[in-house]
C-alpha cells in the first residue's frame, strides 16, 4: 500500500504533474508516514531519474524544470510536518546556508535548511547563486557557527573552496565551521579544499552539524 504511494509519487515528479505531487503528499501526511521518508523514498527516485534521464539524452530541460517544480510542490506539503516534528527542542548553534554562485539548484539545500531548522538550528537561508562573499559578510553578521555550502554542478563545486578563502579573509576561520554538500561533492573534495565536513544527505547534514558545534566547545 505504502509502497504504491511511493510509485505514484515518483511518477508525478517524472510527470511533472505539480497537483498530483502535492495531492500525494497529503494522503502521505493524512496515513501518518514520516515526511522526510515519503521524500526520500517516493519523490527523490523520481528526480533521480529525470536527472539520470536527462545525463542521458533521453529527457530535456523543461522536463527537468517541470520534475523539479512538482517536487517542490510536494515537498512545500510535507515540510510544516517536518518542522513540526522537530519542535521540543533546544537552539544548537547558528548556519548560514545557500546554494554558491553560478548554481541555482535549491531542492537539495532546502531539504537542508528544513532538517537543520528542525533539529534546532537556527538557519540563515541566502538562496541560490550567492556570491562568494556573501557567506563570509553574513557569517560575521550573524556570528554564525557554521557555514554551508550546497553545489550541484562540477563546475561550481570548486566556488566552496572560494568561500573558505572568503571565511579566511575576513578572519572567521577556523571558529567558523564550513560543511559542503550536494551531488558531486565528496568526502575527498572536502578534505582538499580545507572544509570540516561533508554530508551525502540532509540528515546526515544535522549530524555533521551537531558535530561540529560540539567540536567548537
Ligand atoms: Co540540473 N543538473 N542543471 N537542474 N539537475 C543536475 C545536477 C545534473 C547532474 C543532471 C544530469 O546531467 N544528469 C547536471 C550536472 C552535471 C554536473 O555538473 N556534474 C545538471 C545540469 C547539467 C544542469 C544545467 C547546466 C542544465 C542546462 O541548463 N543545460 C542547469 C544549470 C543551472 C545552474 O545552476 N546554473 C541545470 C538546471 C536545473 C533546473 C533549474 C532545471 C533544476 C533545478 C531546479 C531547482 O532546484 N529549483 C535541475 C534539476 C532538478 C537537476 C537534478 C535532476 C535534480 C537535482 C535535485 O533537486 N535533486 C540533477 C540530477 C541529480 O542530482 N540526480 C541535476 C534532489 C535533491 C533532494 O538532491 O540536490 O543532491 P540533491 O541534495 C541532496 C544532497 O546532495 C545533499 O542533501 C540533499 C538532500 O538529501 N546536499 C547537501 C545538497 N546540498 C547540501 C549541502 C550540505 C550538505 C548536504 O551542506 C551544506
Amino acid at each position: 500500500m505504502t509502497q504504491e504511494l511511493f510509485d505514484a509519487m515518483k511518477q508525478s515528479v517524472v510527470d511533472g504533474d505539480e497537483e498530483k505531487a502535492a495531492e500525494l503528499a497529503q494522503q502521505a501526511l493524512a496515513q501518518g508516514i514520516d515526511p522526510l521518508v515519503a521524500i526520500n523514498d517516493g519523490y527523490v527516485p523520481g528526480i533521480s531519474y529525470v536527472g539520470e534521464q536527462f545525463g542521458a539524452g533521453e529527457m530535456f530541460l523543461p522536463d527537468l524544470m517541470l520534475a523539479a517544480e512538482a517536487m517542490k510542490a510536494a515537498v512545500a506539503v510535507l515540510e510544516p510536518e517536518m518542522e513540526r516534528r522537530g519542535t521540543q527542542r533546544q537552539m544548537l548553534g547558528k548556519v548560514v546556508l545557500g546554494t554558491v554562485k553560478g548554481d541555482i539548484h535549491e531542492i537539495g539545500k532546502n531539504l537542508v535548511a528544513t532538517m537543520l531548522s528542525a533539529s534546532g538550528f537556527e538557519v540563515f537561508d541566502l538562496g541560490v547563486d550567492v556570491p562568494f562573499e556573501k557567506f563570509a559578510q553574513k557569517a560575521r553578521e550573524v556570528n554564525a557557527d557554521i557555514v554551508g555550502v550546497s553545489a550541484l554542478l562540477t563546475t561550481t563545486m570548486v566556488g566552496q573552496k572560494t568561500v573558505i578563502e572568503a571565511l579566511d579573509d575576513l578572519g572567521l576561520r577556523p571558529q567558523v565551521k564550513v560543511m559542503v554538500g550536494g551531488a558531486p561533492v565528496t568526502k575527498s573534495w572536502a578534505k582538499e579544499i580545507g572544509a570540516d565536513g561533508f554530508s551525502e544527505d540532509a540528515m546526515g547534514a544535522v549530524t555533521l552539524a551537531k558535530k561540529l558545534v560540539t567540536s567548537k566547545e
